[in-house]
């Protein structure tokens, strides 16, 4: 039995942390204790800049009073209500709100509690619709190599990153992965979209010979690739991709999970590329990360198809408990009302020219091998360490979080997303920051 009152308030270790190094990290631990707009607060009190919006979510900027007054409001006036059977006024207007800023004929929104379980409704969704409009015979799913779906069975399963995937058995079969676009030796140090790449998207193609269109449900991809060190799509490559599901009835699914609430400097991925998908997958923005939620966004047919049986009877069996939270949704309205106010969903459209001249500026620092961007997104690719991957970037992450500058690196990549309110002066900081570590690092 645990004597908890022999356990220290600040012991680290009953914590299994997600995604951390928890040995190393609890030697050496960086803690945040407060936040406001653009910065944190370290525990030792140093203002951090925040150069990834937390983890790609605090698309408005920390702490914003209108997001807590809106919590403290709903908490007291109605702290949960069931999500089966029954409804509050919040989350309809939300998803109201939702729809207006929507791609053209995304009308309906079914709400999760993070992106790993807006990725699995939406596969889900994608399956069953097949099967009320009687076409069962689409199982398959396609992903993409060092895509990124969130941590559930079904996004590890269409994602494409070794290490989420390998320790897990046999995942969910019927499962096939379109090559990733990430072509470094003809895209390097490229501003914007890649020239080079497109015809990576006939690929689907061959997949769809070779299976026949008949057992394809459905292809999911993030637009940007965020988490595997910034991929930006090749010219045409969505386009295509877009057209050659639409030869065979195929659905196009589009994770938005990071590029949708303007970090591309239009509200959503699809809006930038002019390629609507028939469902998106949002969560992160959509509440400023402050309570978590998603949020899937499917096209009216989708929708529609669903609502063909006896009316008492339940048409979709799927849902969470805390689908559509009256305190997340009040977080959400919140936040689109600070978006809308503060012009955020295209202020990284505002933005970019700077942010790219800013990034691509550390071209001839140390170690830099390329640089990307698009929208208020870059990455800085680093030559890794021979034999030592990862650590490279890893040391440039710490020394920059004790030199005052939030960053994220994945492997040898520093990825760098900060809130949309950020200014050009402070950009520059986040650049000259990251240009001092390289200088610093082995
Ligand atoms: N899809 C995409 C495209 C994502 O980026 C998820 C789904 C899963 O979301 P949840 O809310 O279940 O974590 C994500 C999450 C990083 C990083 O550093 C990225 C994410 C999460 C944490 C860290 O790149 N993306």
């Amino acid at each position: 039995m645990s004597n908890r009152l022999n356990v220290a308030p600040n012991d680290l270790s009953a914590f299994w942390m997600p995604f951390t190094a928890n040995r190393q990290f609890k030697q050496a631990p960086r803690m945040l204790v407060a936040a406001k707009d653009m910065h944190y607060t370290a525990s030792d009190g140093r203002k951090i800049l925040d150069g990834t919006a937390g983890l790609w979510c605090v698309n408005a900027g920390h702490c914003r009073p209108k997001i807590t007054e809106a919590i403290q409001r709903q908490a007291a006036e109605l702290d949960y209500a069931p999500a089966f059977q029954m409804g509050h006024p919040v989350v309809f207007e939300l998803a109201n709100r939702l729809v207006d800023i929507a791609p053209e004929g995304m009308d309906h929104v079914f709400f999760t509690n993070s992106g790993s379980e807006s990725v699995d409704t939406a596969l889900k969704i994608a399956l069953a619709y097949h099967r009320v409009k009687g076409e069962g015979s689409r199982f398959r799913l396609v992903g993409r190599e060092r895509g990124y779906h969130g941590v559930n069975f079904g996004g590890i399963s269409v994602g494409g990153i070794v290490a989420n995937r390998k320790m897990f058995g046999t995942l969910l079969t019927g499962v096939d992965h379109l090559p990733h676009t990430h072509l470094p030796e003809k895209n390097n140090f490229v501003r914007g979209e890649p020239e080079h790449g497109a015809d990576l998207a006939d690929e689907l193609e061959r997949i769809v010979a070779l299976h026949d269109a008949s057992t394809v449900a459905a292809v999911i991809v993030e637009p940007v690739a965020g988490s595997t060190g910034v991929l930006i799509p090749p010219k045409g490559y969505l386009k295509r991709l877009r057209e050659i599901c639409d030869k065979h009835g195929i659905l196009l699914i589009f994770d938005e999970v990071i590029t949708g609430f303007g970090r591309l400097g239009t509200p959503f991925a699809a809006d930038y590329f002019d390629v609507i998908p028939d469902i998106m997958t949002t969560a992160k923005g959509v509440s400023n990360g402050v309570v978590p939620m998603g949020a899937v966004f499917v096209k009216k047919e989708i929708h529609d198809a669903f609502m063909n049986g006896p009316e008492h009877l339940i048409e979709f069996f799927h849902g969470y408990t805390y689908s559509g939270n009256p305190i997340a949704s009040a977080a959400a309205l919140a936040t689109l009302d600070t978006y809308k106010e503060e012009g955020l969903l295209t202020r990284a459209a505002e933005l970019s020219e700077h942010w790219a001249d800013a990034l691509h500026s550390l071209k001839d620092a140390p170690h830099v091998i390329d640089v990307r961007n698009i929208g208020l997104v870059g990455a800085i690719e680093l030559e890794p360490i021979a034999g030592q991957p990862s650590k490279r970037a890893f040391s440039a992450f710490v020394k920059a979080f004790e030199r005052g500058a939030l960053i994220r690196t994945t492997g040898d990549i520093i990825a760098l997303s900060p809130p949309l309110i950020i200014t050009k002066g402070q950009i520059d900081e986040l650049v000259d920051h990251v240009r001092e570590v390289l200088t610093m690092v082995d």
